[in-house]
């Protein structure tokens, strides 16, 4: 295909509850679209990079400015296309992995309705329906915690996982194990907010019964998380960490990730997370789908994603009403008994609610080939 015209769309949109983590607290959303015009059709993708660059060095204005100055001048540049080349060509650019995920996306979602297929098609697996788990944010109090997550346990979620810093740990999950019982499985997630000399505090997780303890040190710190590995019962998992398919073979050589969270946008696109879906699997290394807070766009996505085999526990992959009052798309995900549907429409799998699109929107940018 030939690429013809880039839309950047900004949009706003308020989480229904603050979402707190150790690096910040999120609630109004200003989320970049991209909507890519080509010769046979066209095709959207959501960008995952927060305001501000705490989770990763990406953030929205910067996605932005990359994809306007850099990303999209290339892909022009390399003329006839397909999805699976856009990578490659987008190699030479370093870094910016959300913004080239999202372009990527956006011709994925183009080429996929020119062939009148779907993503799930692409990836040729059976599955229908993909466990669901939630994210539960940080809290000032444990009572809020604990009526949180009951309301989420009453929802039919699969799976809890528990945001935690330091002096936000041991107790809110000693509670939270014995308010939902042994069986529920539950996780808990740092984003970087430990650092080696907590790894003796961090073992003590272990008597509660944790599927997985995500990201506890710094991005950088293989090592530390070898070493965690190591002494801790509860399996050590990477997010920040895995940027790419190298980086996924060295963390799980050095015995740093025993399960593997896969973020599309983390790591460059929806096909670069296949090949490290692929390696996993390979290499024995359970993973699951991580989430950014998508709108329907990405979440229907994701949750094609996660019907390949190697996706073994339950994503980060919850009903767009945990996060969003009305969504974007005309039938947004939902749970039922603890699954999400596959999207079965063509592309990536959603249809845009256009109405509400354009009453959400708050900058509109068009770039001709
Ligand atoms: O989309 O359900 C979701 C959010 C899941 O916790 C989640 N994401 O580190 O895994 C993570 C965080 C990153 C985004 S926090 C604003
Ligand atoms: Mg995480």
């Amino acid at each position: 295909m030939r690429l013809e015209r880039l839309e950047l769309r900004r949009i706003g949109l308020e989480l229904v509850v603050p979402f707190r983590t150790s690096f910040g607290t999120e609630l109004h959303r200003d989320i970049l679209l991209v909507h890519v015009t080509t010769d046979v059709g066209d095709g959207w993708g959501e960008c995952v990079a927060m305001s501000a660059p705490f989770y990763s060095p990406e953030f929205v204005d910067g996605a932005d400015l990359v994809i306007r100055r850099h990303l999209w001048p290339t892909l022009v540049a390399a003329g006839e296309l397909r999805a699976a080349d856009v990578a490659m060509v987008l190699e030479p650019i370093h870094g910016h992995p959300m913004a080239k995920a999202a372009l990527e996306m956006a011709i994925l979602d183009a080429e996929l309705r020119a062939n009148d297929s779907t993503f799930h098609q692409l990836l040729g697996t059976e599955r229908t329906t993909v466990p669901s788990g939630v994210s539960v944010g940080i809290f000032d109090d444990l009572d809020v915690l604990l009526a949180q997550v009951q309301g989420y346990v009453d929802g039919g979620y699969a799976r809890i996982k528990l945001k935690i810093e330091p002096g936000w740990d041991l107790e809110p999950v000693r509670l939270v194990r014995e308010l939902i019982g042994p069986d529920m499985p539950l996780q808990v997630d740092a984003n970087t907010a430990y650092g080696r000399t907590d790894i003796d505090h961090l073992c003590r997780l272990d008597e509660y019964d944790l599927l997985l303890i995500e990201q506890p040190l710094t991005e950088e710190d293989l090592l530390g998380h070898a070493q965690l590995a190591m002494r801790s019962s509860t399996p050590v998992c990477l997010d920040e960490s895995i940027v790419s398919l190298q980086t996924a073979a060295d963390a799980i050589d050095i015995g740093a990730a025993e399960i593997v969270n896969i973020k599309p946008g983390r790591v460059g696109g929806y096909l670069a997370a296949r090949r490290i879906h692929d390696l996993c699997l390979d290499r024995g290394v359970p993973v699951w789908c991580g989430g950014m807070v998508e709108t329907g766009i990405g979440r229907a996505a994701n949750a094609a994603l996660a019907t390949l085999p190697g996706f073994t526990l339950p994503g980060d992959i919850s009903a767009s009403s945990r996060f969003y009052a009305r969504d974007i798309v005309t039938d947004p995900i939902t749970v039922t008994d603890g699954e999400v549907a596959v999207p079965t429409a063509p592309g990536l799998g959603f249809d845009l609610d256009l109405e509400f699109l354009d009453a959400i929107t708050t900058s509109t940018d068009v770039i001709d080939a």
